[in-house]
């Protein structure tokens, strides 16, 4: 009889002989970095064929993978609906007492077919995110490719580390139209980043339409730095941003910034302000961060107004309320301020979320800080129950210049190149990994005036924020990532995504 090494062996090299292109396939690359794969022998060839099967539950993740899939590979990909799994194909099942946790996924390629399987919605879709990694990178293309579309035998389990994944884009600074913001929504998305953080209001914008105080878009609408045309979502464009990120299981959070980084609320509505005129609008590249009027007669009804409206756009449990850099607020004023939006959040069934600056707030918990320069602030916030999203600017912030050979961007925070981006740990020195929510890449759009600009900034930085926020820390490898980032810049560029190629990788 023979021994079982070489009964598989022989079965290898069968296997190999079937499909003799097989070896030819490069070993799978996945970012974020999954919790495991595990390689096989031989591989799947979609085709004129090939079905994608799912139940009802399943259908728009399945949908979405077939309409990225469709454009490069020209295949038909039709999905059927049914009670049970096919022997072949693509099978895509949601099963909620599979033993898995959220936003998990198993996905395993054989040679006739790949299985995703998931417990939730969540992570059914991000098992279909690594799928379309395993396609070779002409499959992201925009155009047909005329080409063998073959995924390598592999067999992956997978979840994420932190519950919050997130980007954040200033569409106050420069304004970002419904369009822009959708494509890099799809971008976060097959990254695996499950939060979209927008800051709609600054100094020098106010961005969403808030019926009870139309002068905020007629006026702060049409401003931004540079002296630019603005402009603003109407509540129907913020509704359809909801909905086309809540499709690729992306939660907005909507940031109204107060009190600080109030010039745009203080230059439309003149009840807002001491005199009963409205000040000057504001359009410079400078933090100038002008306080609300916090114990005026309007104030606070205004900001009631205001985050009733923006609540009730808001299906997820956050609001942003800001609270950053302001220095024109004393320091009890802005713990009452404070303290009164948790007030509000609470009336709208909303979770607070502040800069770091409230850390030294008393609030009731649940709410969360998001760090991004002080550290002891931070570490009050935790200490009093607050969850922390880690923003560090030197780390997260990616209106910072890569390197000194970047034409544009900030500096106060340093360099952050991809390395500096990618290499830290979201649990900052003296927080435990409960106290960690996650992760945010934030970017600050003074220097950033148009869709160009803002896919260098972005990318491939929010590669490295994805991975930090989804792959085990035992995973956390820098050159193992920067060399699985230099396979990914194919698939970044046949998306048409202008990302920042630094001559430091050598790219595929
Ligand atoms: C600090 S970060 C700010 C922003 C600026 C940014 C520029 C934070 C909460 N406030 O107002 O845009 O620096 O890097």
């Amino acid at each position: 009889m023979p021994s079982p090494r070489l009964v598989l062996l022989v079965l290898a090299s069968l296997s190999a002989c079937r499909d003799p292109a097989a070896e030819d396939l490069p070993a799978p690359v996945v970012l974020p970095a999954p919790v495991s794969l595990v390689d096989g022998v031989g591989s799947y060839t979609l085709d004129a064929d090939t079905v994608l099967t799912t139940s009802a539950a399943g259908e728009a993740v399945a949908d979405l993978l077939a309409e990225a899939l469709r454009p490069a590979t020209g295949l038909p990909l039709d999905v059927v609906v049914a009670d049970t799994p096919a022997d072949d194909g693509i099978s895509l099942v949601l099963d909620p007492a599979a033993d898995l946790a959220p936003e998990g996924y198993t996905l395993e390629v054989t040679e006739v077919g790949a299985t995703i399987t998931a417990a939730d919605a969540s992570g059914l879709f991000y098992g279909t995110q690594t799928f379309r990694q395993l396609l070779p990178a002409a499959s992201f293309d925009t155009a047909f490719v005329d080409r063998a579309w073959r995924v390598p035998v592999v067999t992956i389990a997978d979840a994420p580390r932190f519950a919050w994944r997130g980007a954040m884009f200033d569409v106050a600074r420069h304004f970002f139209e419904v369009e822009e913001i959708e494509r890099q929504i799809d971008l976060l998305a097959l990254h695996k980043l499950n939060r979209l953080h927008l800051h709609l209001t600054d100094d020098q914008g106010w961005r969403i339409e808030i019926a009870a105080w139309p002068e905020l878009t007629e006026v702060g609408g049409n401003t931004e730095v540079g002296g630019g045309a603005g402009g603003w979502y109407t509540q129907e464009d913020y509704a359809e941003i909801v909905d086309y990120a809540d499709a690729r299981h992306v939660t907005v959070v909507p940031e109204i910034d107060f009190p600080g980084h109030a010039n745009a609320a203080l230059s439309s509505v003149a009840a807002l302000n001491e005199d009963g005129v409205a000040i000057d609008p504001y359009t410079g590249t400078g933090v100038i961060s002008t306080p609300l009027w916090v114990d005026g007669p309007t104030t606070l009804d205004f900001v009631r107004d205001v985050w009733a409206e923006v609540a009730a756009l808001t299906p997820g449990p956050w609001i942003h309320v800001g609270g950053d850099e302001a220095i024109g607020t004393p320091t009890a004023d802005y713990a009452t301020f404070v303290q009164a939006l948790q007030e509000i959040a609470d009336d709208e069934g909303k979770t607070l979320i502040g800069w770091d600056e409230i850390g030294p707030v008393p609030l009731d918990p649940p709410y969360v800080a998001q760090y991004w320069f002080d550290v002891d602030n931070t570490m009050e916030a935790a200490a009093n129950g607050a969850q922390i999203i880690a923003s560090p600017a030197a780390r997260a912030y990616l209106d910072m210049r890569y390197d000194t050979s970047s034409d544009y961007g900030q500096t106060w925070a340093g360099y952050v190149d991809i390395e500096a981006a990618y290499d830290w740990d979201p649990v900052l020195a003296g927080l435990d990994e409960a106290d960690v929510l996650g992760v945010e890449g934030a970017l600050w759009t003074e220097y950033v005036d148009d869709e160009a600009k803002l896919d260098f900034m972005a990318w491939p930085r929010l590669v490295a924020h994805a991975e930090l926020g989804w792959s085990a820390a035992d995973a956390h490898d820098w050159p193992d990532f920067r060399d699985r980032l230099e396979v990914h810049g194919a698939r970044l560029d046949r998306m048409g995504v202008g990302f920042y190629a630094s001559p430091a990788l050598d790219w595929e």
